[in-house]
């Protein structure tokens, strides 16, 4: 079987994670000095957020040379070090692929703006202003596409008098997968990584690599500004097309055993099914985005309170939709999500009993689970309250353009990116031990009571919980491979579901509530000591506050 069936993936935002050099800004030397860290947690693979050389527009997802390790993060060598390092401790390192856009100071994009018959002109996407109208006018965008940080999706270049596409900041044109040079230089330099020794590729937003021809309108909403982008480039003509080729040309005549996970926002579970299917030979699996979606129907920073019978329906309905072809990722958390137990569990009165139940339902699924760094120690949402503390361009741009109130900065605490990407906290002390300097963003007072230090030395930490759970996977094959069944789906407090592997039953009961809970009799299980729970706060027959218990069976 595959290592990362039965693997746990720890994400690390390297910015935040630990600082060798007290500039303020983590490094590579820093993840390397932690490596017992992640051997002690016993994950099996790093997934490193970019590292590459960057002006770090958008921390690292704005590249400027492939081949080149950020100067502030460290050297090559630097780089070659924590491969072998991890690797020695049994652990693997899959890098960021961000090759929807480069940074607009790549040399590409560099040579690609400098004329209209520049050879690297086609290696991004041109366009003259919309018929009828004069480039540099409101409307003259060649469509209607809004950028995902806001505005449209196309900015002027004054020296052609062109516009170039770019889907997110105008510092990330961009490349247009439809010019194979394109495609065969990104081929090689994952190759280039691979020689280099790392282990597979997270792939950004690899879902809108392809766009259609003619690059059409999308529909307008009544009283929207612009049109609906996502129908035209999630998901395009050609993206099928484009993974196939990647694997072929990178994978296929390769030894070694990579992983591939490709970050998709919009994918359905019908197109997941094909991404993954391992006939297909494109992705091992991705990352979808429905679950983390539900909480905020009406916009970005406009969060409602969590439905858990959406909640699980949702996640029920992907276990089963991938079950007989394809695989799942598993997250509640990444740098671009709000902290998992601000959101989904209760911080102010149960946080690390509630962190602990949503570690449990989340990793006793099937599908490979992501950690992200902090989660394991029940990390909380930033607590910002001044626009000041904020460094995230789609949290920036955002304020920029709205009207800039109270509740704006109460819904930035809630839905920021920032709350994801404060520095991880290794110790009470100064700084929660992640820099001797002035951290880059600011670092919340909680580290005090929440950090690596203490919960290491606490065998009742939500850190603790998390090591168990990682080692369950690796020891219990039912947690790999066994069938998902929802239970009680329309209960509104309670998440239970029964996964099941030849005579092998494993039940998983949790009480997402402040409220004890009463345990339905069919799943009560007198006698059985669980394989792993959290505290225990009620009797045999309930469910005390954000109880989670798991009975292995058979
Ligand atoms: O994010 C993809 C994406 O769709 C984002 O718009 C995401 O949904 C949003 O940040 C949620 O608020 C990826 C990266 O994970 C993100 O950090 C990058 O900013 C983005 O691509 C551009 O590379």
């Amino acid at each position: 079987m595959e290592w990362w069936k039965s693997a746990t993936i720890y994400q690390v935002y390297p910015r935040s994670f630990a600082d060798s050099d007290g500039d303020g800004i983590g490094d590579l030397r820093g993840i390397i000095d932690r490596v017992d860290y992640f051997a002690t947690l016993g994950i099996d693979a790093v997934w490193l957020s970019p590292i590459y050389a960057s002006p770090q527009d958008d921390n690292g997802y704005d590249i400027s040379d492939y081949l080149a390790i950020e100067p502030t993060f460290g050297t090559l060598d630097d780089f070659d070090e924590l491969v072998a390092v991890f690797h020695a401790a049994g652990i693997r390192i899959v890098m960021d692929l961000v090759v929807n856009h480069t940074s607009d100071e790549h040399a590409w994009f560099r040579e690609s703006r400098s004329s209209l018959d520049n050879p690297k002109r086609d290696w991004y996407v041109w366009r003259p202003a919309r018929p009828g109208t004069t480039a540099g006018e409101p409307g003259a965008e060649p469509n209607n596409w809004p950028s995902h940080f806001f505005g449209p999706s196309w900015a002027l270049d004054e020296l052609t008098g062109e516009y170039y596409l770019h889907l997110f900041s105008r510092k990330q044109p961009d490349l247009n997968w439809e010019n194979h040079q394109v495609r065969e230089e990104v081929y090689s330099m994952m190759r280039w990584w691979l020689d280099r020794g790392v282990d597979g590729f997270r792939m950004d937003v690899v879902n809108f690599l392809s766009k259609p021809e003619g690059y059409p309108d999308g529909v307008l909403a009544p009283g929207a500004l612009f049109g609906d982008g996502f129908a035209h480039y999630a998901s395009g003509p050609r993206i099928h097309e484009y993974l196939r080729e990647m694997h072929d040309e990178v994978f296929a005549s390769r030894e070694g055993a990579f992983v591939t996970v490709g970050e998709m926002p919009a994918a359905t579970i019908e197109q997941a099914r094909l991404y993954t299917d391992p006939a297909r030979r494109e992705l091992d699996m991705i990352f979808q985005f429905e679950h983390v979606e539900l909480d905020h129907p009406d916009g970005k920073f406009d969060y409602i309170p969590l439905d858990l019978v959406a909640l699980k329906a949702s996640l029920a309905r992907w276990q089963v939709g991938l079950a007989d072809v394809g695989w799942n990722s598993l997250y509640w958390n990444n740098h671009d999500q709000p902290r998992a137990v601000s959101r989904f569990g209760d911080a102010e009165e149960h946080r690390v009993q509630s962190a602990k139940c949503l570690a449990t339902v989340l990793h006793l699924m099937r599908g490979t689970p992501y950690i992200y760094q902090g989660e394991e120690l029940g990390m909380t949402n930033a607590g910002f309250t001044a626009i000041e503390q904020y460094r995230d361009i789609e949290t920036l741009n955002y304020w920029r353009g709205a009207e800039q109130t109270s509740e704006l900065l109460a819904a930035f605490a809630v839905a920021s990116r920032d709350n994801a990407r404060t520095p991880m906290h290794w110790t009470p002390g100064e700084n929660a031990g992640f820099t001797t300097g002035e951290p880059w963003i600011g670092v919340p007072s909680n580290h005090v009571e929440i950090n690596a230090q203490t919960e290491l030395a606490d065998p009742h930490s939500v850190l603790h919980h998390y090591r168990r759970l990682i080692a369950l996977r690796h020891s219990e094959p039912v947690i790999v491979e066994g069938d998902f069944e929802l239970l009680y789906p329309d209960d509104p407090r309670l998440f239970a579901y029964r996964r099941t592997l030849g005579d092998t039953v494993l039940v998983v009961v949790s009480n997402w509530s402040r409220d004890e809970v009463p345990l339905p009799a069919e799943l009560r299980h007198p006698g059985v000591e669980p394989l792993i729970a959290n505290d225990s706060t009620a009797g045999a027959t309930t469910l005390g506050a954000w109880e989670a218990r798991a009975y292995l069976l058979g």
